[in-house]
């Protein structure tokens, strides 16, 4: 299946525990999520491939992709569909060697520098960010905003799509940047309806 980045959900533990964290990504992938990161910072190896294997379970039949944030060895454990991985998260073409042609291998990027150094053939997107500061990570690059984000888009090799401090009013304005999609956290996650929030951003 093509990748589809239009809505991509990273989770995020915290500001997934009002719903359970399932029962949040179910809900948001109803909504109309094309694409789910599982993102755990603290969560062990073991709780974290428990985790995936649960959500894959329940993305069954949806035709959504689970992806890991970060680890590589918790991906090949889950059967999830690829990995994310950041600046400092380890090497691209190992992480293609162990994922095979056919795993979904994402890494994000905050400059100019870092589009020009990477190998785009080991990779299947990008994303770009942040656009704005964020609570949602800590030690986040500077935000490039929209005009950054378009400098970087229009300068991108590989498919693409925003993160960072993105909420529904900012749709339109990514899409203008020429972003392939919004991957956010809080405007889904931490929503009361995380159904509803998400079929905002469809529309
Ligand atoms: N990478 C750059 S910003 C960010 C990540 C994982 C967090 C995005 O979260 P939110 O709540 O959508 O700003
Ligand atoms: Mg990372």
């Amino acid at each position: 299946m093509p990748l589809d980045l239009s809505l991509y959900l990273v989770t995020d533990a915290g500001l997934c525990a009002h719903h359970g964290l399932e029962e949040t990504v179910v809900a948001a992938v109803r909504g109309g999520v094309t694409l789910v990161q599982l993102r755990d910072k603290h969560a062990s190896d073991a709780e974290m491939i428990d985790q995936a294997r649960r959500l894959k379970a329940a993305l069954e039949g949806t035709g959504v992709p689970l992806i890991i944030n970060d680890r590589l060895e918790v991906a090949l454990a889950a059967g999830a569909d690829g990995l994310h991985i950041g600046q400092d998260d380890g090497d691209v073409a190992r992480a293609r060697a162990a994922l095979g042609p056919n795993g979904i291998l994402g890494l994000s990027v905050q400059t100019h520098e870092q589009l020009a150094r990477l190998d785009p053939s080991a990779l299947d997107y990008l994303g770009l960010g942040p656009v704005f500061a964020t609570l949602s990570k800590h030690d986040h690059a500077e935000p490039l905003g929209f005009d950054g984000l378009a400098a970087l888009v229009a300068a991108s090799p590989l498919p693409n799509v925003a993160i960072g401090g993105l909420k529904v009013e900012h749709a339109e304005a990514v899409y203008q940047a020429g972003a392939g999609g919004l991957a956010v956290i809080s405007a889904i996650c931490g929503m009361p309806d995380p159904e509803a929030a998400a079929r905002r951003f469809v529309r």
